[in-house]
C-alpha cells in the first residue's frame, strides 16, 4: 500500500466507509497490490514513468511538447458504447425510453462475473475525487476503484482527486461509488452499469473516456441528474463561458451541445480582430451543475478540474487558445506521429504524420486519416490560458442565458430565443443533431438529442423535462433560453456560417436580448434578430446567406412540429403536458 504524505491519517483509516467498500472489491477481484491515490505530484510521475516502461505511454518531443505523452487505446476502444450502457432502476419506466435498461440484481450479478477475480496480477487503484471545487456546497465525492494507471493519471488531470477528496468524503460521509476494470477489452464482454438508486456505477471491458473516466459522464451526469431531481437542482451537458464586453463587464452564459459539436471551441472562443475589446472566460468546457441561487437566479458550477476534448481539427485559426494550451503537460490519446515525435492530427497544419494512431506507418498518399476522428487531449483547466478566476468560486457563476444547439444542416435557423422558460424547455428537448465519431455507430444521421443529454440523462426524459419545468417555476430571475445552429449548409454542401470567433456575434446578440437592449422578430418558433442587429462588421457572410441563416421555412417547421409530438409520444404519461401545449402554440402561429 503506498504511504500517505507524514503529517496526514493513513488514507483508509481517514474513511472507514470507503476502506470496507475498498475492502470487499478487493476479496471479488483479487489484485496483486492495493495502492490508495494521494493525487501528489510525485505519485503522478511515478505513474507515467512506470506507463512509459510497460510501452502504454510514449513521451513526446519534450522540447516543442513539455510534459506531454502519448496513448495509445486498443483499436475496438475508441469511443463511448451507448447500446453497453444500460441504467438500472428498480422501475424500468424510471430509466425511461431514452435508456437502455437492466433490473439492478441482474446487472450486478452480471457485473460481478465479470469482476471475479479480475485484477489478478493488477493493481487496484482507489482513486478519491471531488467534483467542483473541493470548498463549495454544490460539489459531489466519488472514489473510483480501477485497475488501470492511464484511468489515474486523466482521473487526477479531470478532477480534484487525491487527499483533499478523501477528507471531504470523511466530512459529507456519502460517496458515489464507481468500479472500474478495463477487463480483456472485449468489446462482447463490456458494460457500463449505473445503479442511480445505490449512487453507484460499474464499468468493465472498456478503458476509454466516458467508459473509464467514471467521475465524467457516469458520475457527473447520468448519477448525478438523478441526485439533482431529487434535490432540486440540474446536472446538464454544458459549457459555462464568461463574456467580457468592452465595457468591461462579464456576463455568463451556459450552452448544451452533443459530443464533438464545439462546446470545448465555444468555451475557449477568441473574439474576432473585427470585435476590438472582447474577452472571453472559461469556466467549463463539458459539464455545468446548476443550482438555484439565493437571489432568484441560477448559478453553474463546473465540476470537472480538466478538459478532455477532440484534437482532431484544432490549429492556430480554429482555436488558438486550445492549440497553445495542449503543447505542455498534455496526455494525447489516440493521435498520430511525426518523424520528430510530435503529436498528429488531421488539421494540424504543421508538419506531417509518419505513424498513425495505433503505431502504424502511414503514409499521407492513402487517403485515410492517421488521427482517430475520436482522438483526444486530456489537460488540465488551469493550463488554458483563459481559464476563468471564477471557475474556482464555491457558490459558481450567474448564468444569463442558457443556449441549446444541434449539428443540423437544415430547418434550424442560426439562431433564436424562446419565448419563455417553458417554451425554452421544448426548444432544449427538441434539440437534434448529425451524430459524431465520440459514440461508435453510423456519424452523421439526426437523431433527437435533448438537451445534448440522450446518452447522460440518468433517468425518464419525461419526469427530466418535468423537473427542468419545476426548476424554471423556482426562479425570480430565470435565464433566457436560445437556440443555436453553427452547421447550417447551403445546396452545395457549404457551411453557410463561419462559426469559430464569429460565433461571439451570436452571442453578443443574446447578451443583449438579456440586458433589454436590442429587440427582436417574433416568429412561429421564437424570437429572430432583426436584420441589421447582428453585428456582422468585418465578418465574411453574404446578406442573402445571412437572410436564409435566419429564415423560418413553414413547412420544414410544420414537420418538425410532427416529428416532435411522435417523439414526445414515447414517453407516454411522464411527458409534461406543457410540453405539447408548447406544439401547440407552434403549430398554430405557423397557421
Ligand atoms: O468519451 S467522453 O464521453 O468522455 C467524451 C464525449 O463523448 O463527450
Ligand atoms: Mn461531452
Amino acid at each position: 500500500m503506498a504511504t500517505a504524505p507524514q503529517a496526514f491519517t493513513p488514507l483508509p483509516l481517514l474513511a472507514p466507509d470507503v476502506a470496507e467498500w475498498v475492502e470487499s472489491v478487493r476479496q471479488l477481484t483479487t489484485p496483486d497490490r492495493v495502492h490508495w491515490c494521494d493525487g501528489s505530484a510525485a505519485e503522478l510521475a511515478r505513474l507515467k514513468q512506470q506507463l512509459e516502461k510497460s510501452g502504454e505511454l510514449k513521451q513526446l518531443n519534450q522540447t516543442t511538447f513539455p510534459g506531454c505523452h502519448l496513448a495509445y487505446s486498443h483499436p475496438s476502444d475508441v469511443a463511448r458504447v451507448e447500446h453497453l450502457t444500460f441504467i438500472c432502476t428498480r422501475n424500468k419506466e424510471d430509466a425511461g425510453p431514452n435508456n437502455n435498461w437492466m433490473a439492478p440484481e441482474e446487472a450486478r450479478a452480471r457485473m460481478r462475473a465479470l469482476f471475479k477475480g479480475c485484477m489478478k496480477g493488477r493493481t487496484l487503484y482507489v482513486v478519491p475525487y471531488c467534483m467542483g471545487p473541493i470548498d463549495s456546497p454544490y460539489s459531489r465525492c466519488g472514489v473510483e476503484i480501477t485497475d488501470s494507471a492511464y484511468v489515474v493519471i486523466n482521473m487526477s488531470i479531470m478532477t480534484r482527486m487525491g487527499h483533499a477528496a478523501l477528507e471531504r468524503i470523511a466530512r459529507d460521509g456519502r460517496f458515489v461509488k464507481g468500479l472500474h476494470s478495463t477487463g480483456e477489452l472485449d468489446p462482447d464482454r463490456r458494460f457500463i452499469m449505473h445503479f442511480p438508486e445505490d449512487l453507484a456505477i460499474e464499468s468493465y471491458g472498456s478503458g476509454y473516456g466516458g467508459n473509464a473516466l467514471l467521475g465524467k459522464k457516469c458520475h457527473a451526469l447520468r448519477i448525478a441528474s438523478w441526485q439533482a431531481r431529487t434535490e432540486g437542482w440540474l446536472a446538464e451537458h454544458m459549457l459555462i463561458v464568461g463574456i467580457q464586453n468592452p465595457q468591461g463587464e462579464t456576463r455568463y452564459i451556459a450552452a448544451a451541445f452533443p459530443s464533438a459539436c464545439g462546446k470545448t471551441n465555444l468555451a475557449m472562443l477568441i473574439p474576432p480582430e473585427s470585435m476590438p475589446g472582447w474577452k472571453i472566460w472559461t469556466v467549463g468546457d463539458d459539464i455545468a451543475w446548476l443550482h438555484p441561487g439565493p437571489d432568484g437566479r441560477l448559478y453553474a458550477i463546473n465540476p470537472e478540474a480538466g478538459y478532455f476534448g477532440v484534437v482532431p481539427g484544432t490549429n492556430r485559426a480554429t482555436n488558438k487558445n486550445a492549440f497553445d494550451m495542449i503543447h505542455r503537460d498534455t496526455l494525447f490519446t489516440n493521435v498520430a506521429l511525426t518523424a520528430d515525435n510530435e503529436p498528429w492530427w488531421e488539421g494540424r497544419k504543421l508538419n506531417t504524420p509518419v505513424t498513425d494512431w495505433q503505431g502504424k506507418p502511414y503514409k499521407t498518399a492513402d487517403g485515410g486519416v492517421s488521427a482517430h476522428p475520436n482522438s483526444r487531449f486530456t489537460v488540465a483547466a488551469r493550463n488554458n490560458p483563459i481559464y476563468s478566476p471564477r471557475s474556482e468560486d464555491p457558490m459558481g457563476v450567474p448564468i444569463s442565458a442558457i443556449v441549446f444547439g444541434g449539428r443540423r444542416r437544415e430547418v434550424a435557423p442560426l439562431v433564436y430565443e424562446a419565448r419563455d422558460w417553458q417554451h425554452g424547455v421544448l426548444v432544449g428537448a427538441s434539440v437534434a443533431s448529425e451524430t459524431t465519431a465520440a459514440a461508435t455507430g453510423e456519424v452523421g444521421v439526426v437523431r433527437r438529442d435533448p438537451m445534448a443529454m440522450k446518452p447522460f440523462a440518468g433517468y425518464n426524459f419525461g419526469d427530466y423535462w418535468a423537473h427542468w419545468l419545476e426548476v424554471g417555476r423556482k426562479l425570480e430571475h430565470p435565464p433566457r433560453l436560445f437556440h443555436v445552429n453553427w452547421f447550417r449548409r447551403d445546396a452545395d454542401g457549404k457551411f453557410m456560417w463561419p462559426g469559430f470567433g464569429d460565433n461571439l456575434r451570436v452571442m453578443e446578440w443574446i447578451l443583449k436580448r438579456c440586458a433589454g437592449q436590442v429587440g427582436a422578430r417574433e416568429s412561429a418558433i421564437g424570437y429572430l434578430p432583426n436584420p441589421g442587429d447582428l453585428n456582422l462588421e468585418g465578418a465574411n457572410v453574404s446578406e442573402s446567406a445571412m437572410k436564409e441563416l435566419l429564415a423560418v421555412s413553414p413547412d420544414a417547421w410544420r414537420n418538425e412540429v410532427s416529428e416532435m409530438r411522435a417523439y414526445l409520444k414515447e414517453f407516454g404519461d411522464r411527458a409534461p403536458a406543457e410540453m405539447s401545449a408548447e406544439l401547440d402554440g407552434i403549430e398554430k402561429r405557423l397557421g
